[in-house]
């Protein structure tokens, strides 16, 4: 017996959780190519909202390929700073999605690909032909990046997740392009390719928890009387 409540702490403890609590973590993943809109479908919390400790909302937001293509057409020499990806915005009729300091937690978080060409006046090419070759123009090739992140509900919006059901949050991805400088100098994107997800995460301790707590507190008044 003493062993088995052993076991039970040491597991508790490894979880970095508070005896009793329990982590209800739920992942749903969204791809496509900007711009898109995606519904995600999560279950609320099928308890009581009395047993919340904590809601938490993290998204991680990768993009891969594309690319963007700048090209001076003019007689002078443009420095131009390149910047492309995608952009992500998540929102929920249903539930508030805000922090403790009342800011939406997944908001224009974007993962960008960027660089800066000094590009020498136009050299070999046309109006129109948005050719790469140096040293009037330059590529930049999309790589691989990751921005993820996350917060804390603010406590006021828990009982929203809560009482069973479910809540849709609505994942919008926009493709970013930018081009710091633009005067005499074409531009060719190539979409990147965004994949997600969002994580909402409920620590609990459930009712049956708390109502043995509330039968061991009570027990521990009747005795304390009786002396
Ligand atoms: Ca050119
Ligand atoms: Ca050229
Ligand atoms: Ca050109």
């Amino acid at each position: 017996m003493k062993t088995k409540i052993l076991l039970a702490l040491v597991s508790v403890a490894a979880a970095g959780l508070s005896y009793g609590q329990t982590l209800v973590t739920q992942t749903l993943y969204f791809s496509g190519v900007p711009d898109f809109e995606t519904p995600l479908v999560f279950s609320k919390y099928a308890g009581n909202a009395s047993d919340i400790q904590n809601v938490s909302i993290d998204y991680d937001l990768t993009i891969s390929g594309g690319q963007f293509v700048v090209d001076n057409d003019a007689d002078t020499p443009a420095e131009v700073a390149v910047k492309f990806g995608a952009r992500l915005d998540a929102t929920s009729l249903q539930v508030t999605m805000l922090n403790h300091a009342f800011s939406a937690i997944i908001n224009d978080v974007e993962a960008t690909n960027q660089a800066q060409y000094l590009l020498t006046p136009n050299f070999g090419d046309g109006l129109n032909d948005y050719d790469p070759t140096p040293t009037d123009g330059a590529v930049l090739v999309g790589a691989t990046v990751n921005e993820a992140g996350g917060d804390d509900v603010h406590p006021l919006f828990w009982s929203q997740y809560a009482g069973g059901g479910t809540f849709t949050v609505n994942v919008k991805a926009s493709q970013i392009g930018s081009l710091s400088y633009n005067s005499g100098v074409e531009t060719a994107t190539t979409p990147v390719v965004a994949n997600g997800s969002i994580t909402v995460s409920y620590l609990v301790v459930p009712e049956v928890s708390s109502s043995v707590l509330l039968g061991i507190s009570a027990l521990g008044l009747a005795f304390r009387r009786r002396r």
